[in-house]
């Protein structure tokens, strides 16, 4: 005689032992049920390369002019340079600065923390005086310091025809702004 004894499968969930014995050595069937594991899937499959955006840390829409006259149909003059505070989180990898420029005739120095680091360069001969599209100054990443730093834009001098003896460029800028990568 074979005895049969089927526990009910009461946590499906868990893994469970299903033994059926018999009371003679004519059949001893096991089986064992277990629970397919759960597939094991990572927590962040990236798609798609990560893209680091820009911030801007510095941004105006006043219109500067800078230079050393006073000039009509210019705004009031600020003085010899333009300056900027900004704030910077390091480290950055790419530094640059966006503008609109109005009649830029000289080799115009960009000081970045007191060193001279570019140069905001003559517009054009044919357009000195119109305002130009946005104009893109990239900028020594390296020349940044960790919290505030000091951007300045200057007149430099004037070597085709000046007016007067160490007369410096006047020209006016806009819609200014200073992205970090
Ligand atoms: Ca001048």
């Amino acid at each position: 005689m074979v005895f049969q004894n089927w526990l009910p499968n009461l946590f499906p969930k868990k893994a469970s032992t299903v033994t059926m014995t018999a009371s003679n050595t004519e059949i001893v069937p096991t089986t064992t049920i277990v629970d397919k594991p759960t597939p094991i899937t990572p927590p962040f499959t990236p798609t798609q390369p990560i893209t680091v955006i820009s911030t801007t840390v510095y941004s105006s829409t006043e219109t500067f002019h800078i230079g050393d006259q006073n000039i009509e149909g210019f705004e009031p003059l600020i003085s010899l340079c333009h300056e900027i505070l900004f704030q910077v989180a390091l480290p950055v990898n790419e530094f640059y600065l966006e503008l609109e420029t109005y009649g830029t005739e000289a080799q115009n120095p960009i000081i970045v923390n007191k060193s001279e680091i570019a140069i905001l360069s003559p517009q054009g001969i044919r357009s000195p005086n119109e305002w130009t599209g946005t104009r893109t100054v990239q900028l020594p990443a390296n020349s940044l310091v960790e919290g505030m730093n000091i951007l300045k834009i200057c007149a430099g001098d004037v070597e085709i025809e000046p007016e007067f003896f160490g007369d410096k460029d006047d020209f006016q800028i806009r819609n200014i702004k200073i992205n970090i990568k």
